[in-house]
């Protein structure tokens, strides 16, 4: 069973060398995920071929039109009959995490729907009634970049799409600790040496030191991580 991902964009040109590279790329190759762009502007009726209009009531910008996104995600579900997941990428919306990019990840279709910063017709969301998703408290000029960046995390947790080896099960946000630093070859590069313990053989002194290192980045950078390790540690010794 593979995950069906349509993206409905002004701009499909954008997405070719995301899609067409390293693990999204591996992904479709294997059969595990399959990609399909919808253009809104193929679903514009007017001489013009607008998707975007002047908002009412005055003020800057250029407002997502309904009739071209409702067609376009019409367009897209009728394609596949099972139902899809229809997400819509807004700085209005909630915060993409972790946890919801694994919850996607074992859906079987996502409806991806992008579109300019200053926003789609209130009758969008009202009608087709989306997840709204923000992947952060900064404003892009349009949610094609969001989108690649929610594909780019989904993807990888498909079963099968990294090997055994590069496996996600104990990365940062998959246990609530950021990840302890990593050394390779050389083992002196200008003066800096990489920690004697990880040269020492000894699995279980390495494995403890890095978990030791994994909480004090996470107590140092990510004060809010570690606060919820700690409650969610204290509440599973309680069990
Ligand atoms: Cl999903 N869209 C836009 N336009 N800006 C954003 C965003 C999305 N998430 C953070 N900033």
């Amino acid at each position: 069973m593979s995950l069906r991902i349509d993206i409905l964009t002004l701009f499909p040109e954008m997405f070719g060398s995301f899609l067409g590279t390293s693990i999204p790329k591996r992904a479709a190759e294997k059969g595990l995920v399959a990609y399909h762009l919808t253009s809104y502007r193929d679903f514009a009726t007017d001489a013009h071929k607008s998707v975007d209009d002047k908002p009412f009531g005055g003020g800057p910008g250029m407002v997502m039109m309904c009739q071209t996104v409702f067609d376009a995600v019409a367009h897209a579900e009728k394609q596949d009959p099972r139902p899809t997941r229809r997400i819509l990428l807004s700085p209005q919306g909630q915060r993409l995490e972790q946890s919801l990019v694994a919850e996607l990840a074992t859906t079987e279709r996502l409806l991806l729907i992008s579109g300019r910063y200053e926003g789609f017709d209130e009758r969008i969301i009202d009608g087709l009634k989306p997840l709204e998703v923000s992947i952060g408290d900064y404003v892009l000029s349009g949610g094609e970049l969001a989108a690649m960046v929610l594909i780019d995390a989904v993807v990888r947790l498909i079963p099968g799409v990294l090997g055994a080896a590069d496996g996600p099960a104990d990365e940062s946000f998959a246990d609530g600790l950021l990840e302890y630093p990593q050394y390779t070859q050389p083992r002196e590069f200008a003066g800096m040496q990489v920690p004697d313990v990880l040269l020492s053989g000894n699995h279980k002194k390495i494995a403890e030191w890095r978990l030791e290192q994994r909480k004090l980045r996470t107590q140092q950078r990510r004060p809010d991580l570690w606060q919820a390790w700690v409650a969610k540690q204290s509440q599973e010794s309680n069990q």
